[in-house]
Order: structure tokens, then sequence, then C-alpha cells
């Protein structure tokens, strides 16, 4: 029964590869209780901010079981998306890796599709279950970590060792029993640098991020002004931040991806900073067609751009 369990997962892998998946690791569904004491912990200091959809459907979150009928194996995979190159002027104002190219909540769950109709069709009829990328009350990080893709790094980013972490996780959860991966040991050890480079002092220790004071938070997912205790510390980023990831010496081998759909659009990485602040709506919708900042809207990057270049509102706005 395990041989075939075996043989069932290496299928699995070697048609998650074909799809462009760079790794995938399986890990038996289980309510994850460690986990539950750091999401616990995450939620009652307050560090979700404005993200009050992080403290709903908290069982579930820590629990598959409970979100899919059936559910006995999480098989996560992960995604690559370093680029090949970045924005050519040092000056204009920085936009997160992730954002370059399609938008991957669309990238992913097609392959995701693919993978779940290939097991259906090739290994198990009776197959039941869901797939998800940051779509749902799971937690991407907990399980890719568990199937032994990585570990969870000092910046709350899960790390491979090959890959870095400049890689999107999904996963589908199926009632298919498979051979769970071992977990790998964190390998972090005495660095600190992803810590002491956050100009905004997010990372409040190791392993703890307080999206109050992320740069991310701010110009992604923050609703109304960014708070003017930031002014001059967003480091010129205007969407997303990459700062904790680009000192981390795990992602100093990082590999440009090969998925065509992450790739940027043209104009994008030549932006210069005056083009960027000049930026209308109809170059927004067209250079951001396809990529996550389209979600942030026109009107939020034009926020963010703003924050940058003033130099501040009316006296007495130290909020
Ligand atoms: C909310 C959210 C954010 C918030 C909060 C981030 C945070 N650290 O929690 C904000 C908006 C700030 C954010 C920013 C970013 N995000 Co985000 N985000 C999420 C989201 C939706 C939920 C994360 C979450 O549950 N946070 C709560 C905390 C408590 O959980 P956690 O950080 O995942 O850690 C868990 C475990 O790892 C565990 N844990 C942590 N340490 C240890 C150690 C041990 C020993 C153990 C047992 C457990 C453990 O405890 C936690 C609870 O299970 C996920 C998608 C998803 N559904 O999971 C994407 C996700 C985490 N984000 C992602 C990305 C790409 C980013 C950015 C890089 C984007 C950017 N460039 O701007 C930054 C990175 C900032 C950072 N250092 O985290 C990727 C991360 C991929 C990766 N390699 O880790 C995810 C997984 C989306 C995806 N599906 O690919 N994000």
């Amino acid at each position: 029964m395990d041989l075939i369990k075996q043989t069932y997962a290496r299928r699995i892998r070697e048609e998650a590869l074909r799809l462009g998946f760079s790794d995938i690791g399986f890990a038996s569904v289980e309510h994850l209780k460690d986990d539950e004491e750091y999401l616990k912990s995450w939620l009652n200091q307050g560090f979700h901010a404005g993200m009050g959809y992080m403290a709903n459907h908290f069982d579930k979150r820590v629990n598959p079981a409970l979100l899919v009928e059936g559910a006995k194996t999480v098989v996560s995979v992960l995604m690559n998306y370093y680029p090949e190159s970045g924005q050519a002027d040092s000056a204009a104002p920085k936009i997160a890796r992730y954002a370059y190219g399609k938008d991957y909540h669309f990238v992913i769950k097609e392959k995701l599709q693919k993978l779940f109709d290939f097991i259906k069709k090739e290994i198990c009829p009776e197959l039941g279950g869901r797939f998800f990328t940051d779509s749902a009350p799971v937690l991407d990080r907990a399980w890719a970590r568990k199937s032994g893709l990585g570990w969870i790094g000092k910046n709350t980013n899960l790390i491979h060792k090959k890959l870095g972490s400049f890689v999107f996780i999904g996963e589908l959860i199926i009632n298919l029993e498979l051979p769970g991966g071992e977990p790998v040991k964190e390998a972090c050890g005495r660095c600190r640098l992803c810590l002491d480079a956050c100009p905004t002092g997010a990372l409040m220790a190791p392993y703890q991020l307080d999206a109050n004071k992320c740069t991310s938070y701010l110009t992604i997912e923050h609703k109304g002004d960014i708070p003017e205790v930031f002014r001059g510390k967003l480091d010129n980023w205007v969407f997303g931040c990459d700062i904790c990831q680009e000192v981390c010496p795990w992602n100093r081998k990082a590999r440009p991806t090969q998925e065509e759909a992450f790739q940027p659009h043209g104009d994008l990485l030549k932006l210069l900073p005056d083009q960027w602040f000049q930026l209308d709506e109809d170059a927004f919708r067209e250079i951001f067609r396809k990529s996550a900042v389209k979600r942030a809207k026109y009107t939020g990057l034009k926020r963010n751009l703003d924050f940058l270049t003033t130099t501040g509102k009316k006296e007495g706005n130290n909020e």
C-alpha cells in the first residue's frame, strides 16, 4: 500500500513540475496546534492591523478538515517568481517583485486545476477536494513548512533551500492519502539581516511581523491615509516591499523564473521617476492590466506615490 502511495506521489510530483511548479510537498491533514498558537498570539497583539478577515474562520484556518470535507492530504506547491531583471532606474518608486507579472492568483489556480484534473483522471477517479492560493482561510506557509518544502525564516517567509523565498505557495486539499514529507530544519542560524534592514521596524522579533508597520501592508492592504509616522521611511516602495527578502542570504542564489506569465509588462521596468509621478489612469490600466497592482486601483497607487513625494499634511496630524 505504501509503495502504491509512493508511486502516486512520484507521478503527481512529475506532473506538477511539468506544469511549471518549482517544487511540491505532501502533508497529512491535521489540526495545526503549534501554528494555532502563533496565529492566536499574532491576532491578540493586533499584528493583523486592518486585515479584519485574518481573524475570521479561525477554526477552519488551523484545521483544513473543517474547510474541505473528507480532506486527507494537503499538497503544497511552490512557484518561483524571481525576475530576470529589476527596475532600470534605481531612483524610480519601487514595486515588489511578486507584482511584476500576471497576478499569481490566476496563474497558480489554473495550474492547480490542471494538477487536480490529472490526479482525478490518472490516479484516483473518486478524488474530491479544493485548491487554493491565498484564496481561503488556509495557512499557506505552515502547510508548505509541514510538507518539507522549507522553513519559516525570521522574516516570516517560507524559505526553500534551493529556491530561496521569492516563491508563491498554493495547495490542493484532497481526500486522497499520500505520504507526508519531513519538515526541514530552520536554517537562519544567528543571522538577523532581515530584522535589522526593515526600515519601519515591522519585524518586532524573529518570526514576528507587525503588519501595522509593514510597508507591504501599508502600501497594499491599508485603507485610508498612510499614518504620518511612516513619512520618509518607506524607502521609495510604492507597492509592496522586498527588503526583508533582498537582504536574506538564502536569496543570493535565486534563479530567474521560467514562467512566461510572470514576465513583467514591457514598460514597467523602464518607467523613469517622472513617468511614475505623471502616470495617468490609462497608462496605469495598460501597464498593470494583469498585475496584482490592479487590486490597489489607480487611486491606491496615487495615494502611495503622493505619500512618497509630499512633505506631510497639516500640522498636528502625526497619526
Ligand atoms: C496576511 C498576509 C500578509 C500580511 C501579513 C504578513 C505576515 N507575515 O503574516 C502582509 C500584507 C504584511 C503580507 C506581506 C507580504 N506577503 Co503576504 N500573505 C498574507 C496571507 C494572506 C496570510 C498570512 C498569515 O496567515 N499570517 C498570519 C501569521 C501568524 O502567519 P504566517 O506568517 O503565515 O506564519 C504561520 C506559520 O508559518 C507559523 N510559524 C511561523 N514561524 C514558525 C516557527 C515554527 C517553529 C512553527 C512551528 C510555526 C511557525 O505560524 C503562523 C501561523 O501558522 C498569506 C496567504 C495565506 N493564505 O497564507 C500571504 C503570503 C504569506 N504572502 C506572501 C507574500 C509573497 C508576501 C510579500 C513578500 C509581498 C511583498 N513583497 O510585499 C510580503 C512579505 C512580508 C513578510 N515578511 O511577511 C506569500 C509568501 C510566500 C513565502 N515564500 O512565504 C503568501 C504565502 C501568499 C502566497 N500564497 O504565496 N502578507
